[in-house]
């Protein structure tokens, strides 16, 4: 049984992939490393290691050491904390990345996840069912960082032979965990506040249209990638995924059928600069062909999971 190791387990992403992973593939195998001291409540059924992405000597001495066939690397500052921190964001989101990939170059690591994002795509960039393949000219720190991973992550495959696979996520929609400052965070945050005081305060405009997935089917797709045999993962820079493209006047419009008295309103902020540069809708067809990818929950299945499931009390936890 392979060894894997989640560097980043403890945020939005990461909890639940632990959780999934353990579930399909033991617990013991598969290890949670995060920057905190502290392992999150919901990853405690297995191995927990305290780590900083940044001390490259630390990751490297872990990894050899432990024998770890798998890294899933999800360390990163997201795009709206990175725009407040553009030095340190490039130093974390690139720094972790070269030290994965130099490990598995050097043949200590079989196979790597390292996750890329929308964030990717700009202002020019074709807004309706964005391709695959199409101009990239991101304007945050964060989307520059992600491309220039992609690039990164296809030069070490096709120079040293480096099992690396890649998802461009969608803003992801969880109840497990909280998200970590993106700009796509008010899709979870209204969850919350309509359940706490049937009323949300948007920091995007009403007719901000941009692509968002559930977090079940994102975890599904990151496993499905990993698990495709190798001549069937095409894309060694990082594969498109659609998942479901609404605004904030589409969703409060859903939350509203199951809460009457919800109402929202609108004041954007800084983010809502990010969010234009952003596409609509994304073209995942090469995901589909290559590995089979197809997504399982609409705009109404995942309104309806995240009322039902949305714990309130969680945004008193440090979980
Ligand atoms: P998150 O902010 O919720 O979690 C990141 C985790 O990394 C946190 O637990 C944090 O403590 C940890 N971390 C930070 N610095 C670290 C360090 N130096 N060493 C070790 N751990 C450190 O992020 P997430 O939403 O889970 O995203 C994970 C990855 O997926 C990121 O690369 C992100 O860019 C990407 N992504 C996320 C989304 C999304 O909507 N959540 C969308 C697209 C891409
Ligand atoms: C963010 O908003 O920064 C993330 C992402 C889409 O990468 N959710």
């Amino acid at each position: 049984m392979s060894k894997i190791l989640i560097i980043g387990a403890g945020g939005q992403i990461g909890t639940e992939l632990v959780l999934e992973l353990r579930k399909m593939k033991g617990n013991d195998t598969v290890i949670a490393a995060d920057l905190s001291d502290e392992c999150p409540v919901l990853i405690k059924n297995g191995p927990y290691v305290q780590m900083d992405v940044l001390d490259r000597e630390f990751v490297r001495d872990y990894i050899i050491s432990q024998q770890i066939d798998e890294v899933y690397l999800l360390a990163a500052l997201l795009s709206a904390t990175a725009e407040k921190h553009p030095d340190f964001a490039w130093k974390l989101n690139m720094e972790g990345l070269f030290s994965v990939l130099d490990l598995a170059k050097e043949k200590h690591i079989k196979k790597i996840f390292w996750p890329s994002s929308i964030a990717v795509f700009g202002a020019t960039t074709p807004k309706v069912n964005t391709p695959q393949k199409t101009v990239m000219e991101p304007s945050t720190v964060y989307g520059i960082s992600k491309q220039s991973g992609e690039g990164w992550c296809s030069y070490y495959f096709d120079n040293y032979g480096v099992d690396v696979r890649s998802i461009r996520y969608p803003g992801l929609i969880s109840y497990k965990s909280l998200p970590g400052g993106g700009t796509t965070d008010y899709s979870v945050d209204i969850f919350y506040q309509a359940k706490l005081k049937s009323q949300y305060s948007c920091f995007l405009k009403e007719d901000t249209l941009l692509p968002m997935m559930f977090m079940e089917d994102a975890i599904r797709a990151t496993i499905e990638l990993m698990e495709a045999p190798s001549e069937k993962v095409k894309v060694r820079t990082s594969y498109n995924l659609a998942g479901i493209s609404f605004t904030p006047a589409q969703i409060a419009q859903k939350i509203k059928l199951h809460l009457p008295d919800f109402e929202m309103s609108y004041t954007p902020d800084f983010r809502q600069k990010i969010a234009d540069t952003w596409p609509g809708s994304i073209d995942d067809s090469q995901a589909t062909k290559d590995w089979g990818w197809k997504e399982r929950y609409t705009l109404e299945s995942l309104v309806e999971v995240m009322l039902e499931n949305v714990d309130v009390s969680l945004l008193d936890k440090d979980v």
